[in-house]
């Protein structure tokens, strides 16, 4: 028998069903942030990235322009397994003859119809969007949707507005949802005078944004929180409580980025929270290492549990998985897939765990065999179910990094 066979026969002892798990698993979308490969700079005039946001490390090979970054992503999409979308920040707007005239608040689809273009053409399943609120001077005082004064926050609300509608322009085009992700990094450095009147600005800038006409089935919105950023250690507006209510009573989506909480709390635990609440919940998948440092997504404990909580509460539906980590000291291109096909191995092995039985042990009470069995499981073997799902999908096999260093070689290296 074939290790395949072999593997299949282990898990069925468990009572679970491989062939089922890599059926379902091929069909589970990720949307693929574009950040990854140009270091969150983007094509209108930022230069580097701001807002507590950083990229570390000076690796060869950076995208410069719309035509590097695709040439880059179509090679990464190439090497990545199962269903993918594309994850866009609205700094990568292409803006042609309207360049240095039309600013964020005026941007329209028209801007974007290269990546409509691009993502049709390489099969991918749909395209999310978030507006950029940093690296730009409207950023005031690191204030965006909470500052002050009146115009500064006008300004990023036209922004977020035409995002949505650009948002419903990639729904109709790729004949998906399309989910609009808004994060700003308003905070403090130091100690507040006030923390109240801030979130009072951001809820009603966020009101205002959402009180335009919009189709909501085809547009879904999330906030995403934040415990702190690098230069605004001592308050962050849109903090976790302020997001949960504020989606809540406002019908849209909480956006869970696992890099965003303090060290000792978990993204896996919240997901079955927000599930008893809400219809969908976003993730942005990272690593942080000591703080929100966006590390390339490595096959750990903590992202096994948050693919469980997904798979068990049969939620593939409703928690939408974005990918969100950047690393300039590595091959980029190779930063992008090996999170990715983590990403799709987590859920692989949350596919392949007897929830059922495991479940019913917690509900008897019966701790010990639970903890037994969930230890023995953790060696079976997975990866030979993995590389018959690359097989049958004609995905790019185990060594596809290959490919990655003869594309270094011809074509990063000559980006000086
Ligand atoms: C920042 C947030 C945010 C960004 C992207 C680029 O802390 O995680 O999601 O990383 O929008
Ligand atoms: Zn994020």
């Amino acid at each position: 028998m074939d290790r395949y066979g072999q593997a299949k026969e282990m898990f069925a002892a468990y009572g679970v069903d491989t062939d089922a798990a890599i059926e379902k698993l091929a069909g589970i979308p990720i949307s693929v942030h574009c950040w990854q490969g140009d270091d969150v700079i983007g094509f209108d005039g930022a230069g580097a990235a701001s807002g507590g946001i950083q990229t570390t490390g000076n690796y060869p090979g950076r995208a410069r322009t719309p035509e590097e970054l695709m040439e880059d992503l179509k090679l990464a999409f190439s090497l990545m397994t199962g269903k993918k979308r594309l994850n866009l920040h609205s700094s990568y707007a292409i803006l042609g003859k309207d360049a240095g005239k039309v600013d964020r608040d005026a941007y329209r689809p028209e801007h974007f119809a290269p990546w409509v273009k691009f993502a049709k053409e390489i099969g991918l399943d749909g395209i999310d969007f978030n507006p950029t609120c940093y690296s730009h001077a409207m950023v005031k005082d690191g204030l965006t949707l909470s500052h002050p004064d009146e115009n500064v926050r006008k300004f990023w609300i036209r922004h977020c507005q035409a995002c949505l509608k650009i948002a419903e322009y990639f729904a109709d085009e790729m004949g998906s949802y399309s989910l609009v992700n808004i994060w700003v990094p308003d905070g403090l450095k130091d100690v507040p005078a006030d923390r109240l009147t801030p979130r009072l600005r951001l809820r009603d800038s966020l009101d205002e944004i959402l009180s335009i006409a919009y189709d909501k089935t085809k547009v879904r919105v999330a906030v995403e929180s934040k415990v702190f950023g690098i230069g605004v250690e001592s308050y962050t507006v849109g903090n976790n409580e302020f997001y949960q209510n504020y989606a809540a009573t406002r019908g849209i989506s909480c956006l869970l980025d696992n890099g965003h909480y303090h060290p000792t709390e978990v993204v896996s635990d919240k997901i079955p929270s927000l599930l008893a609440f809400y219809d969908q919940v976003a993730l942005h998948v990272t690593r942080g290492v000591r703080w929100d440092s966006d590390h390339v997504v490595l096959l750990e404990d903590e992202l096994k549990e948050i693919c469980k909580e997904i798979v068990r509460n049969g939620a593939t539906d409703k928690v939408m998985i974005g990918l969100d980590y950047f690393d300039a000291s590595i091959n980029r291109i190779s930063a992008w897939v090996v999170g990715e096909r983590n990403m799709d191995k987590a859920l692989l092995f949350a596919l392949l765990q007897p929830h059922d039985a495991l479940r019913k042990m917690q509900d008897d009470a019966n701790f010990t065999e639970q903890m037994v069995v969930q230890e023995e499981l953790k060696m079976l073997p997975y990866g030979d179910v993995w590389e018959e799902y690359l097989r049958r999908n004609h995905f790019a096999g185990s060594d596809w990094f290959e490919l990655v260093r003869v594309y270094e070689k011809k074509v990063l290296k000559e980006r000086m």
